[in-house]
């Protein structure tokens, strides 16, 4: 099966012509600069720091349909700690080829200038692989928190564990704007999101291996999929632009 999609990938550069755009603002500008095959690539999302990032460029048979996709978050293996500071958050960090978090400016650079759509990718460790989409995704400026715009869900059997954090700030170890007066959601849960009070996802939680219920929610847990105490395998959040 995977030799079988990676041929059908390999012809699609020679299906696609392209007219360059000079500089790639994302992922579905480096396809249409005729670079069809997934991997890392240089992308402008601000205009003038280039910054690398995965492109999930999908192929003939893939659940990604035409690919396009700019992957701002994706954890694979427990290889990267995300337990972060704000300014890690800012400003990405991790390695493009496994483990990263894009940054939340890059985010915000993006998603002011069109409009995306987002989709997340989940794997449990038995290989099963759901999704949950969204028609609609955009990140306010730092000065507003980094708050979360997120709605349209279209459900691939990962069930809508996201809609609920719609309006957040962000926030981090070192920065509380979660709704939560009492406490410290990032803290509490072990992560960096867009904390409510506190969360039906935190997909930045702690890498845990499977099912592990010896504390509550600090996994990378998707709670309308596998509950608060299933980490699961692999989470991929990534956005492109719709029409
Ligand atoms: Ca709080």
């Amino acid at each position: 099966m995977f030799l079988w999609r990676a041929k059908i990938c390999l012809l699609l550069p020679l299906l696609v012509g392209s007219t360059p755009i000079s500089q790639e603002t994302d992922c579905s500008d480096v396809y249409a600069n005729g670079q069809t095959l997934s991997g890392v690539y240089t992308i402008y999302p601000a205009g003038e720091t280039p910054v690398q990032v995965y492109c999930d460029m999908g192929c003939l048979g893939s659940q990604s349909e035409d690919g396009r996709w700019t992957v701002f978050q994706r954890r694979m293996d427990g290889s990267v700690n995300f337990y972060r500071p704000w300014k890690h958050y800012k400003n990405g960090f991790g390695n493009k080829y496994g483990e990263y978090w894009l940054g939340l400016e890059n985010l915000y650079q993006l998603t002011h200038k069109r409009k995306y759509e987002l989709r997340v990718d989940l794997e449990d460790f038995e290989g099963v692989t759901v999704y949950a989409q969204y028609s609609a995704f955009s990140v306010e400026s730092e000065t507003e928190g980094y708050k979360l715009h997120v709605s349209g869900f279209t459900d691939g059997g990962a069930g809508d564990s996201l809609t609920i954090h719609n309006g957040q700030k962000f926030s981090t170890l070192d920065k509380d704007q979660d709704t939560y007066a009492d406490g410290h959601c990032a803290r509490s849960f072990l992560g960096g999101f867009w904390y409510g009070a506190c969360h039906y996802a935190n997909p930045n939680g702690i890498y845990l291996w499977g099912s592990d219920g010896t504390h509550y929610a600090i996994g990378n847990v998707w709670r309308h999929w596998k509950g608060y105490d299933y980490g699961l395998k692999s989470i991929i959040m990534k956005i492109r632009p719709v029409a």
